[in-house]
């Protein structure tokens, strides 16, 4: 089987949903991982991503309560916060002189607060837009976004273009989960469907917004699941080509609902590949350190991945669930990450184009 889909691979043939799932079952990780590192090599040549950003959450509060969540938290709950938007700014203020000056893009993302408008979160764009012009925010994620359409009774497109006009520059690819419904409604049951969440990030690149997509795996889901998660995206770039990366989450176990175990290593560089191989329309893969580890992370780059993404700063989601990794990585640690990978490391702006 793995013969007859390589050769497929090597023919430029697109690999069908059984080849897919005959990948995600193999346990010869060698042969599916030189494969993927091929295709990478293709798009993308010895090259390995990464970017000078920082990570901002609003607020935890968040009325979803996904059972994977270990950030969330009801409001008045122990460990909850919410941040006003001078303390946001202040955040991108006291970064040390070495971020401060290649800052290229802002990750913001938060739970679904009951009270706040839709109008705080246009405000906190346009404030952060005003103090530093050239950075791009890439924030909210397609469930907050449904949210803004519901609080501010406007549709999805509309609530799209009134923040981009307030500096809204990309979408970053979280919520995603697993499409399937019978997964997510067991995960999940408050978040917005799979349906839902492609049919916002196919108004997004509509309106001309770059989007990522994620996927998290390692908890209660099938090979199965994860290959018609990555088929509805395939599906969906085919039409729109507004995905600019892939993100395998790795679930991590620690203080949530559904408990479980840690990931291993071998279905983490596995996913990367498979990811690699099956989406052949999506133009990058990122290994994300904060989830995978560092270490991980960079072996990834010789499994398929081509971006690390970045120096990250803070990070609440995964450290609340026991990530093991630091929080962030500076500039001259990603380097030496790709560096001794073998790849030549490539700091980008938010868009993939070299940082310049
Ligand atoms: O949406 C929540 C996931 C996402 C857990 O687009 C968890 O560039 C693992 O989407 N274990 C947020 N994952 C992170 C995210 C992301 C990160 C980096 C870059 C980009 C990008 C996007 O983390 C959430 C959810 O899917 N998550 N809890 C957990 N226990
Ligand atoms: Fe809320 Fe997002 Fe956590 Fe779900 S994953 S509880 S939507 S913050």
């Amino acid at each position: 089987m793995l013969r007859m889909i390589s050769d497929k691979v090597f023919s430029g043939k697109r690999l069908t949903y059984e080849d897919a799932s005959a990948l995600f079952r193999s346990d010869d990780l060698f042969t599916i991982g030189r494969l993927a590192s091929n295709v990478a090599a293709k798009k993308n040549g010895d090259k390995a991503y990464f970017v000078v950003n920082r990570h901002i959450n609003p607020t935890n509060i968040c009325i979803n309560r996904c059972k994977f969540c270990a950030f969330s938290r009801s409001m008045g709950e122990e460990g909850a916060f919410e941040l006003t938007i001078d303390e946001i700014l202040e955040k991108l203020r006291t970064l040390n002189s070495e971020l401060r000056t290649s800052l290229r893009e802002v990750h913001i993302v938060g739970g679904l607060h009951p009270e706040w408008p839709f109008d705080y979160y246009r405000a906190l764009l346009s404030a952060i837009k005003k103090a530093y012009p050239s950075l791009t925010i890439k924030a909210f994620t397609a469930v907050e976004i449904d949210y803004f359409s519901k609080l501010s009774g406007l549709p999805v497109g509309e609530v799209l273009v009134r923040l981009k006009d307030c500096g809204l520059g990309a979408m970053p690819g979280g919520g995603a989960e697993v499409f399937a419904e019978k997964v997510r409604n067991k995960l999940c049951p408050e978040k917005i469907s799979g349906k839902r969440w492609l049919e916002i990030h196919e108004t997004a690149h509509r309106c001309g917004l770059p989007t990522n997509a994620t996927m998290l795996y390692g908890h209660i889901e099938g090979p199965d699941d994860r290959v018609d998660h990555l088929l509805r995206l395939r599906e969906l770039q085919d039409r729109t080509g507004g995905f600019q990366a892939f993100i395998p989450l790795a679930y991590h176990p620690r203080n949530t609902d559904i408990g479980g175990a840690y990931t291993s290593g071998i279905d983490d560089l596995r996913t990367i590949a498979v990811s690699r191989l099956v989406l052949d329309n999506i133009p990058h893969i990122k290994a994300y350190w904060i989830m995978l580890g560092e270490k991980i992370a960079q072996l990834s780059l010789l499994f398929g991945a081509d971006d690390l993404d970045g120096t990250v700063v803070e990070e609440k989601i995964t450290h609340s669930a026991g990530a093991m990794s630091s929080e962030g990585l500076t500039k001259k640690e990603l380097v030496t990450l790709i560096e001794r990978a073998g790849k030549v490391p490539v700091e980008r702006d938010a868009f993939y184009n070299p940082a310049g």
